[in-house]
This record gives C-alpha cells, sequence and structure tokens, in this order.
C-alpha cells in the first residue's frame, strides 16, 4: 500500500528503490488512487479502472494480461472485399478507413456485404494458429468504423446476419474456438465512429446525408449501448477494446462505462473517451521509448501497413523484425498486439501465417524469457534487451541479444550480485561469468546461436543489486 506514496515519481527511480527493497517493479505492483469513501453514486472518474475495486483486486483482474504478454489483433470486415481499391483505383492508407478516404456513399458501401461471404473461415484454425505463434490472446472487431457488426444484433440490420448471404455469427464461433485452445478472447468496439448507422461520428465529418438523420445521442442510445450490452452479456470477452473516442463526452462514455459490471473482470483500454483512462495504454505502431510509469500497456502493430485486408500490401515485416518488437516491448514492461487481416473468404493472408509459424518456433524455446516476466532493470545495454522474473528466491534475468559480442562478452553494466548460474536458454549450455568493477560479464561462444534473438538465462543470487 505504501506504493501509492510512489506515484508522480519517475519509473526508474521507483523501480531502484523497490528493488533494493526486493520487491518487484513498477509494473507489478502498479495500483490506483483509493476511491474516495462516500461517493456511491459516481464511479470515480479519470482513475485506472472506473472499477469499484481495491488495488489488490485490481492486481488480481490484470494477472492474466500481465503474464500473457503476446497476443493477436483480428481486423475484419465487409473493407476486406474492395480489400483496398474502389472505383478502380488503389485507396492510399489503412484498409478498413476505405470508405472513409474514398467518401464512399453509405447505400454503396452496404453492396459489399452482399458479397462478404466467408465460406472458408475456420475459427480453430485461426486459434490453432495464434496459439502456434506463442499469442495468448485474440482481440478481434465486433465492429470497427465503418458500424458492421460480425455478430447478430437487434439494435441495427447492418450485420453479418442480416446484411450478408453468409448469415451467420462470427464471433462466436471464434470465442469458442479460443477459449478451446487456452487463448483468452477479446472485442474490439468502434463506439463513437460509425459510419453508416446514423448518428454516428465520423473523422473528417460526414459525407452521406444519411449520416446525419440522427444525433449522435441518439446513435449512442439506439445501437452502440445495446450492442456492447449483447456482446458482454453473450461473449463475456476478457478483453473490451474502444477506439478513437471521437466527438464522445463524459455522459455519452459513462453509459457504455456503466455495462462493464455485465462481464466481471474485463479489461479496458484507455480509448473510451469523456476523461476514461481504462486499464491500459495503447500506443499504436509505435514502441515508447521507455514504457510508461505506473501504467499496463500494450503496442498494437501490423505486420504490414494495414490492419483491414489490402491485396496489394506486401511490406511484410521480417520474422527477425517481429520477435525484436515482441523483445523490445517485453522489455519495458509491455504487451504486443500483433495485426493480422484476413480476407473476405475468411483466410488469414499467407505471409502472416508464415511469419506467425516462425515467431511461434522462436517462442517454443525462448517463451520462458517473455511470459509473466517484467520489464530490464537496466536503463541500456549495449547487447540488446532484457527481462526479468523476481521470486522470493532470488532473480532470473532474460539477456535478449540482438547485436552479438565481437570480443565474446556481455556486459550488464552496475550489476553487483553474484551469479549462480548463466546459460544458453535454448541448450542449456553453461557460460562462465565474472564480477568486474563495471558489472557482471558474461562469456559466449564466438557464433550466434540463434540469429534472430539468442537468449542468455543469468540467475543471480539474493535481491537484485545495481549501482553504477
Ligand atoms: O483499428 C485500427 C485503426 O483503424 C484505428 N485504430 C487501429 C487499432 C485507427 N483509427 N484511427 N486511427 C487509427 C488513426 C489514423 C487515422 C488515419 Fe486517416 C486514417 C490516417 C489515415 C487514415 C483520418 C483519416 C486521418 C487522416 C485520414
Amino acid at each position: 500500500m505504501t506504493i501509492h506514496l510512489f506515484r508522480g515519481i519517475t519509473c526508474a527511480a521507483v523501480t531502484m528503490s523497490l528493488l533494493s527493497l526486493g520487491l518487484a517493479s513498477c509494473q507489478s505492483t502498479m495500483s490506483q488512487p483509493t476511491v474516495a469513501a462516500g461517493k456511491a453514486s459516481l464511479p470515480p472518474r479519470g482513475t485506472t479502472t472506473e472499477l469499484d475495486e481495491t488495488p489488490e483486486q485490481r492486481n488480481e483482474r490484470m494477472k492474466w494480461w500481465r503474464e500473457a504478454k503476446f497476443g493477436m489483433f483480428i481486423h475484419w470486415g465487409v473493407y476486406s472485399v474492395p480489400a483496398g481499391t474502389y472505383d478502380g483505383k488503389q485507396i492510399a492508407g489503412i484498409g478498413e478507413w476505405i470508405m472513409n478516404r474514398a467518401k464512399i456513399p453509405c447505400e454503396v458501401y452496404q453492396q459489399y456485404a452482399k458479397v462478404f461471404n466467408p465460406v472458408k473461415y475456420d475459427p480453430d484454425a485461426w486459434a490453432a494458429l495464434a496459439h502456434e505463434a506463442g499469442m495468448r490472446y485474440i482481440v478481434i472487431t465486433s465492429k470497427h468504423h465503418d458500424g458492421f457488426a460480425l455478430f447478430p444484433t437487434a439494435a441495427s440490420k447492418w450485420n453479418v446476419v442480416d446484411a450478408t448471404p453468409y448469415g451467420q455469427d462470427l464471433i462466436g464461433p471464434l470465442s469458442t474456438a479460443a477459449r478451446n485452445r487456452g487463448l483468452h478472447f477479446g472485442l474490439y468496439y468502434s463506439q463513437a465512429q460509425d459510419w453508416n448507422n446514423p448518428g454516428g461520428a465520423a473523422a473528417g465529418g460526414h459525407w452521406d446525408k444519411l449520416q446525419d438523420s440522427k444525433t449522435m445521442d441518439e446513435y449512442i442510445d439506439a445501437v452502440a449501448v445495446p450492442q456492447v450490452r449483447e456482446i458482454l452479456t453473450r461473449y463475456q470477452p476478457a478483453v473490451l477494446w474502444w477506439d478513437t473516442p471521437k466527438d464522445m463526452n463524459p455522459e455519452r462514455a459513462e453509459k457504455l462505462r456503466a455495462l462493464l459490471s455485465l462481464d466481471p473482470g474485463v479489461i479496458t483500454n484507455n480509448r473510451l473517451g469523456g476523461g476514461y483512462k481504462g486499464d491500459t495504454e495503447t500506443p499504436e505502431q509505435r514502441i515508447p521509448a521507455t514504457g510508461f510509469v505506473d501504467r499496463d500497456w500494450e503496442t498494437c502493430m501490423t505486420m504490414n501497413g494495414t490492419w483491414g485486408y489490402k491485396s496489394y500490401d506486401q511490406n511484410w515485416k521480417s520474422t527477425e523484425d517481429l520477435v525484436r518488437k515482441l523483445c523490445d516491448i517485453v522489455s519495458k514492461g509491455g504487451n504486443f498486439l500483433l495485426n493480422v487481416g484476413p480476407t473476405s473468404e475468411g483466410l488469414i493472408p499467407e505471409a502472416s501465417v508464415e511469419r506467425l509459424k516462425e515467431v511461434g518456433k522462436w517462442m517454443k524455446v525462448n517463451g520462458e524469457a517473455i511470459y509473466a516476466t517484467t520489464a530490464s532493470p537496466f536503463a541500456k545495454l549495449d547487447f540488446g534487451r532484457c527481462t526479468k522474473k523476481v521470486t522470493d528466491r532470488g532473480t532470473t534475468l532474460y539477456l535478449l541479444v540482438f547485436d552479438w559480442p565481437k570480443d565474446g562478452k556481455l556486459m550488464l553494466p552496475g550489476l553487483r550480485n553474484k551469479v549462480a548460474t548463466a546459460t544458453l536458454l535454448a541448450t542449456g549450455a553453461s557460460l562462465s561469468t565474472h564480477n568486474s568493477d563495471a558489472g557482471v560479464v558474461v562469456s559466449v561462444p564466438a557464433e550466434m546461436p540463434d540469429p534472430i534473438v539468442t537468449v542468455v538465462k543469468v540467475e543471480l543470487i539474493g535481491a537484485l543489486n545495481i549501482t553504477e
């Protein structure tokens, strides 16, 4: 509880003082201000969760997510039909924005649903792929900014059952398949922007008079609130991922926040709007330089240049790049939510499948250095990144080596602990170490065993002790 006193102080400073007390870092001890007494009617605004819970309850609620580290984001919807091309022209930018970017009239865009028929959709294959990649959770778009619901809904005809030849729920079967594979299942829901249900917000303003035929408050009451109630009660998602709080205000946001109690334990992000901070920070398409002070966080990122499927985007990140980004993120205490954009047939692009399988091969050998770890205790390392696990028995460091040392020595600057064991994680081969004035030095073989990222496991005696 004394951790509360540290709020507002930089994480690095707190980490060091906590570590010298033998406690875990900010990441695993983060907390929220206690809820002021006597304010029972209004939920606390601007706290981390907006839920009435103790810091211990919050830690319990966040536990699986903090340990999971790696998840699959799925952007799927009607935009996979045009797949980046409208009126014979390739439309620049992210594919799921094509309706907005090309100012496609509602009536025209809705025709795409008539050929959205994902007969090759195999939810168990998707869940199996996520599992094989080493991912521990899935978050899929239940409704993106185009307003199309991938689930049956009484609140709008603009949904997979009523508007497509496929005519069946897409969310329920994936929810079942994911859980059968031991994965946590989450839903993205675009609560503010909606370009087909009248009254929904639109970045850059409305371009079709249908969109102006209702107010945003009418849209919130008639579409967003009932649909969020439907998905929370029907699928009980482990995560509810809001996006782009355009034109949200406290009143609109509160109507949605109030529904969260329908799904105990749900984790939400910081994109609801109306002043709510949610549980997680969500840097998009970037990795923050130093992580976040006192906040859980998750980088979401595409494998090529688009979230929703574009037929001609072949700008794929390499497997090495993806694994190193995962290592970078986890070394800063965050999670990695990596996107796939399936086709309108229901297939995850082969380039994504290949890369995810390769990432999975690396994770199978090296996952111990990723799952349930906390942030690096070092400000900077010459060779790459580091994660750690702190237990009552001592501290384990996982050195994530990107740049193999030419002199055969990995330097852990300022580390004063005695080393119990140092090994190559992949093989268990022992490595020699010594304590120098500058810190601990680990001697490694001449050749880099795994050119993607080689992991060296270092078990330390006693509480972590780092002094410059
Ligand atoms: O769902 C994915 C994106 O569609 C969504 N968030 C991720 C997870 C997102 N919505 N907005 N943004 C991301 C910010 C980017 C806005 C842009 Fe644009 C869309 C830049 C170019 C197209 C808006 C329209 C700004 C310029 C044109």
